[in-house]
C-alpha cells in the first residue's frame, strides 16, 4: 500500500479482506500517524466531475470479501498527520473484535 510521504493528508490504496468465514463489519480504521481515517468512495456528479464522498461506518463485509482501495474508487483517507518516526500503520477494527494491522509503504512524490 504505497502512500506519498510528507503530506498532511494522504490516501491509501490496496486491499482489505475480511479474514473470517462469516459476515463481519469494519467499525473503524485508525492509524499510528494520523488522527483521522475515513473511508471514501468516488462518485461522478452530473457535470462529469469525480467527487469524494465519505462512507459511514460500519462497512459490512461478506465472508472473505475483499474491498479494493484504488485511485478512482473506494480508498482510505488519512487526515491530520502527527509527526512520528517509523512505519505508517493502519489498524482495521472489525465488529468481532479482531484488529487487522497493516503497514503502509511510503514513497516520495
Ligand atoms: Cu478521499
Amino acid at each position: 500500500m504505497p502512500v506519498p510521504d510528507g503530506a498532511k493528508t494522504s490516501a491509501v490504496y490496496g486491499e482489505i479482506q475480511n479474514p473470517k468465514e462469516m459476515e463481519n463489519s469494519i467499525l473503524a480504521v485508525t492509524s499510528n500517524q494520523y488522527k483521522i481515517v475515513e473511508f471514501h468512495t468516488m462518485t461522478t456528479d452530473n457535470e462529469g466531475i469525480m467527487r469524494m464522498r465519505k462512507r459511514e461506518f460500519p462497512i459490512n463485509l461478506h465472508p472473505k470479501e475483499t474491498i479494493k482501495l484504488e485511485r478512482n474508487g473506494t480508498h482510505l483517507m488519512l487526515y491530520d498527520r502527527e509527526m512520528k518516526e517509523g512505519n505508517l500503520e493502519i489498524q482495521i477494527h472489525f465488529s468481532d473484535g479482531f484488529v487487522m494491522k497493516q503497514i503502509v509503504e511510503k514513497k516520495s512524490l
